[in-house]
């Protein structure tokens, strides 16, 4: 890693501290940039005009150090007020690239510009070096970053803590239609951003044996710090995306290493660093693997123990006062395990009697769902737990015991507590003990919300409904959000300067209800064109993006519809193939006359399959087999084109959401838990074909229904049209695709067998009863949307109307 600010400081040679200055004009920058290029990047001045790598390097340092300067300012204002801190405990932090976002929110772009051109480069030059900080999913993982971003600006006091992983989410790499995956180092070339802090570092232990509360542990390793600084936009608030690294207690074994027995030298090396290797890239399901309750448990220890030390250092003394100085989000249960820790921390190091402790725990802690998956709901077998965290589970047994008490009291049936209570049996597997994670946060917080209005209603008759039976006071609803500085100023910045010079303001890139001021432009035909001007600058640069990530040419006068998420059945992105595939047979049958009317159309799918998911990858290759088929074929020309975009992530994002006209955001109703995305696309002056669900009901509350594309069923109907799965007849239009992919016109039909099992076959050919997803059933609705919305783009001002509606989503 590069040389922190602090080493840095510690380390300059007393005659360049005189030269260094943090001011923002270009030629301090520039100032800073050089000697980074030499003192910290270690390289020949001459040379930087040649060496891009080693550039961005040093901008990243003098960027860095105004970063840190203002995080120091922060913290020392914090300190100085005694604030309450948030924590936002996540194992997953999406944060993307950190550069333009820093310049930005800094207000840096004019100087570095300037800079940057005395040595030949642009600022895309630069931004184009940097890795995506890729720890992260998909959504979870993004929120994450996002709440970040806007507690910064906010200038909230907040600390977001997580992994240091070294190896963040693969790759992926298409290789004939196949998703292939590649590990992502991104490591591997250093990170300038960081500021490791080597002196802030605790013990965090594994194994042993727990007799009578007194844990004697088999492992020990250090969690250090990496402090991320995240800046505020319009602010000097500057907070920190705190990650942990492993190290180990003892460096190596030197017996070992002296008697020639090199590999048990650094076994210790080798264990502290697994725990921070890889992210698992699982999204919505969990793997179950001891591997994964170790990182829990290791960033979650680290967390609380680094809280506890900040709430001692400012010299508080009365305990019950924990909860007045320190409220810990717990993101999903992956850092539930926080409960037990917290009550381990202050029981065993600190000496506080059980209910003293309980008290404060439950005031603590508060519990976001973000699904109703089964598969996504975390559970440890009971075996697992003693084994690796044996107190913690010794804990986690008497709060049990203490719930189950407490709803006997209550009066709860036998058989509701049984289900409810932290340890239980496994209903999935064959009568062994779990923890249940889910049901541990429900006992240890005080709240626990969903992520949008639906879902949080979803969770009160499903996957909590028994909780909710007993503590309705617990539940919230927070539906989520995401940035306008990553997501629209910063990455759109031809629409940005439009709509600032509309509302002649910048205001709304801290405030999003201000552009609802844009409404009264919304018809305004001037303003309609620039509009449209602005957004084909976007469609050109997506479409050269596709040029070069997939070699396929797109025309940018035609309608950009785009999918981009994880692969998941119920995200539904079968559908959308599907109705590719309808449609290229509907336009081989058109005469030319009805060929003029098509509105051509460019539909892109994106997204990473979970390497173990079978069908998710069997979708990724038919998608791209469509694409093979339709966009090679003479007869379709510009009419239909079916792309698959590689590598999804966040840098390819902010190139893919501007230049979007329609998103799609398919998912059955009542599987997405909110979407973000669908907030995302809206904000770029996207259309939406959607189902009722998740956030995309109230985005279309806020723009009126009228404005939307809305199919599908239902949340109140799913359930009874998944219980007569076996009646419903798809219509022939679905029955003709199923033709098609069985008559082998997209490869391999043994291949895709897994996939017209899941549609059509008999309950039982697939692991889930017949089309689950109810794809048959949502699938004329879809068509009839997708038709509408061509309807509305060939009345181009109309079009643009509703464009501007959806622009002007603000979010609460
Ligand atoms: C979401 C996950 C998730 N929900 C388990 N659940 C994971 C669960 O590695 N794991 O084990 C990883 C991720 N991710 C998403 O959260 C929802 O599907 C979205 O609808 C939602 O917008 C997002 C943020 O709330």
């Amino acid at each position: 890693a590069r040389r922190s600010a602090v080493t840095r400081a510690v380390m300059a040679p007393d005659s360049m501290k005189d030269a260094v200055s943090l001011d923002n004009d270009a030629e301090a920058l520039t100032k800073s940039m050089l000697l980074h290029y030499q003192y910290s990047v270690g390289m020949d001045p001459t040379t930087i005009s040649s060496n891009k790598r080693a550039a961005y390097e040093a901008l990243a340092c003098a960027v860095g150090e105004r970063l840190a300067a203002k995080f120091n300012k922060t913290q020392d204002h914090f300190k100085k007020v005694d604030q309450k801190y948030g924590y936002y405990l996540s194992a997953e932090f999406l944060q993307g690239r950190a550069l333009l976002n820093a310049v930005e929110n800094l207000e840096l772009e004019s100087s570095v510009k300037e800079s940057l051109a005395k040595v030949g480069y642009t600022l895309e030059d630069m931004a184009e070096q940097e890795l995506d900080m890729a720890l992260g999913n998909g959504g979870l993982g993004r929120l994450a970053a996002c709440f970040l971003d806007s507690m910064a600006t906010l200038d909230l006091p907040m600390f977001g803590y997580g992994i240091r992983y070294s190896y963040g989410m693969f790759k992926q790499l298409i290789d004939d239609g196949f998703q292939k995956e590649e590990p992502d180092y991104w490591l591997g070339t250093g990170n300038p951003w960081e500021i490791e802090r080597p002196s802030t570092k605790y013990p965090i232990s594994f194994g042993g044996k727990s007799v009578k509360g007194v844990w004697t542990p088999a492992d020990q390793v250090y969690a250090v710090a990496h402090d991320n600084p995240i800046p505020g936009w319009n602010t000097d608030n500057t907070i920190s995306l705190r990650l942990w690294g492993a190290r180990p207690v003892e460096e190596f074994d030197l017996s070992s290493l002296n008697s020639g027995k090199y590999q048990e030298a650094f076994e210790k090396r080798m264990e502290a660093e697994t725990i921070c290797a890889v992210l698992y890239p699982d999204d919505s399901t969990t793997e179950g693997k001891i591997l994964r309750l170790k990182q829990q448990y290791f960033f979650t220890s680290a967390s609380l123990q680094d809280i506890i030390a900040r709430f001692l250092e400012a010299g508080h003394t009365d305990w019950d006062t924990l909860p007045d100085h320190a409220a810990v989000q717990l993101n999903d249960t992956h850092p539930t395990i926080g409960v037990a820790e917290l009550m381990r921390l202050l029981m065993d190091d600190h000496g506080l009697e059980w209910d003293q402790a309980w008290a404060i725990t439950g005031k603590v802690f508060a519990y976001t769902n973000h699904t109703v998956l089964p598969e996504a709901l975390e559970k440890w077998g009971s075996d697992i737990m003693e084994d690796l965290l044996p107190r913690n589970f010794e804990i986690i047994e008497k709060i049990d015991k203490q719930f189950v008490k407490e709803m006997t009291a209550l009066k709860v049936d036998k058989k509701v507590i049984a289900r409810m209570k932290p340890i239980g049996e496994d209903e999935w597997g064959k009568g062994k003990d779990v923890v249940r994670m889910a049901s541990l946060a429900m006992c240890g917080a005080h709240t626990v919300n969903g992520v949008a209005a639906v879902h949080s209603e979803i969770i009160k008759d499903t996957v909590l409904k028994d909780f909710y039976a007993i503590w309705p006071e617990k539940f919230q609803n927070k539906t989520n959000g995401v940035t306008q500085r990553r997501w629209l100023a910063f990455c759109n910045p031809e629409l940005r300067d439009l709509i600032t010079s509309k509302l002649g303001s910048d205001e709304w890139i801290g405030d999003l209800d201000k552009l609802t001021g844009l409404r009264e432009f919304a018809e305004d035909p001037e303003f309609q064109a620039k509009w449209r001007e602005a957004k084909l600058v976007k469609k050109q640069a997506l479409a050269e993006y596709v040029k070069e990530t997939t070699g396929y040419t797109v025309n940018p006068e035609a309608l950009f519809d785009v999918q981009v998420k994880r692969i998941h059945e119920y995200k539904r992105q079968l559908l959308n193939v599907m109705r590719c595939i309808h449609q290229y047979s509907v336009l081989k049958k058109m005469t030319p006359e009805e060929k003029e009317d098509v509105v051509p159309r460019v539909v892109m799918i994106g997204g990473k399959a979970a390497p173990g998911y079978a069908m998710a990858k069997k979708i990724i290759k038919l998608i791209n087999a469509t694409g093979k088929l339709v966009n090679n074929d003479p007869e379709i020309g510009d009419m239909l084109k079916v792309i698959f975009l590689p590598n999804y992530n966040v840098s390819a994002a902010e190139i893919i959401i501007p230049g979007t006209e329609l998103s799609e955001q398919i998912s059955t109703a009542g599987t997405e838990a909110s979407g973000t995305s669908n907030m995302k696309f809206a904000m770029n002056g996207a259309l939406l074909v959607g189902t009722m669900d998740g956030a995309n009901i109230e985005i279309w509350e806020e723009i009126g229904k009228e404005n939307g594309f809305i199919f599908g069923a239902e949340v109140e109907e799913v359930d009874a049209l998944i219980e007569a799965r076996n009646e419903f007849e798809p219509c022939e239009e679905f029955q003709a695709v199923l033709d098609q992919i069985e008559a082998g016109d997209f490869g391999d039909v043994e291949f895709y067998q897994q996939i017209l099992d899941a549609l059509s076959g008999e309950d039982g050919a697939h692991y889930l009863p017949k089309d689950f997803y109810l794809l048959g059933y949502d699938f004329p609705s879809y068509c009839a949307a997708q038709d509408a919305v061509d309807a509305v783009y060939k009345d181009q001002v109309l079009y643009c109307s509703i464009f501007m509606m959806f622009g002007c989503w603000p979010h609460h």
